[in-house]
């Protein structure tokens, strides 16, 4: 899976405090040192007036909005990033992308929704040359900073929405074990990107 722009997409993807925000930091430390042509994109981009909208349902419990509502809400936020997504890799930037439409697929099918209508509006959003998937277990990623702070960080949402990555699970995907020190998750994201990134026509 790689694309045929001169740039790629590399989205780091997990449960909750797995470490995606962290290694997505290292990596781009290491892409940037390299001299690589590197970004980073977050979703939910809370920074955007949508964002904001989805900051606040995930930080106040009282505020009410249908499943449906937020699911579509979530997507929406990809989709007002797809111009720039495509602007810089036509330009051959390393895109490092923390979680992207396959969160949203799998929380909102945890929350009983349907899976192949959850999918449906992220259908024909930039596709990535790779998946990185850190898979923490409940018990380590309770104990670390921050968990509990927000909807859905509770032990039983995030087994459920596990079951459903797993549904979204593909071949190529690098399925990482994050119970194991950053150090050690680190080198297995760098020697998986080093073989998409030895693929690449891009301009260094
Ligand atoms: N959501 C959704 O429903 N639909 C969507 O379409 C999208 C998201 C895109 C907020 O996401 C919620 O939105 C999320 C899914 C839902 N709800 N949940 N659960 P978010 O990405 O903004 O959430 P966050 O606040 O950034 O948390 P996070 O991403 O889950 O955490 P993380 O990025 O994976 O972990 P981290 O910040 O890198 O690390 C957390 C701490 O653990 C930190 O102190 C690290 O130093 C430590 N850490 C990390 N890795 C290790 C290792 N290996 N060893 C020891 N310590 C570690
Ligand atoms: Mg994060």
């Amino acid at each position: 899976m790689v694309s045929h722009y001169p740039g790629r997409l590399i989205v780091i993807e997990g449960l909750d405090r797995a470490g995606k925000s962290t290694q997505c930091s290292r990596l781009f430390r290491t892409l940037e040192q390299n001299g690589r042509n590197v970004e980073m994109i977050k979703f939910p981009d809370r920074g955007t007036p949508m964002g904001q909208i989805i900051d606040k349902y995930l930080t106040d419990n009282t505020m009410n909005l249908s499943d449906q509502a937020i699911h579509l809400l979530f997507s929406a936020n990809r989709w007002e990033q797809v111009p720039h997504i495509i602007d810089k890799l036509k330009k051959g930037t390393v895109l490092i992308v923390d979680r992207y439409m396959y969160s949203g697929i799998a929380f909102s099918a945890a929350k009983g929704l349907d899976f192949n209508w959850c999918k449906s509006p992220d259908v024909g959003l930039p596709e990535p040359d790779l998946v990185i998937f850190l898979d923490v277990s409940i018990e380590t990623a309770s104990k670390r900073g921050g968990y509990g702070e927000e909807r859905y960080e509770n032990a039983e949402i995030q087994s459920r929405v596990r079951s459903q990555f797993l549904k979204l699970k593909e071949s190529n995907w690098l399925w990482i074990d994050a119970n194991k020190s950053l150090d050690e998750v680190e080198a297995e994201v760098n020697n998986e990107v080093q073989k998409v990134l030895n693929n690449s026509t891009q301009n260094r």
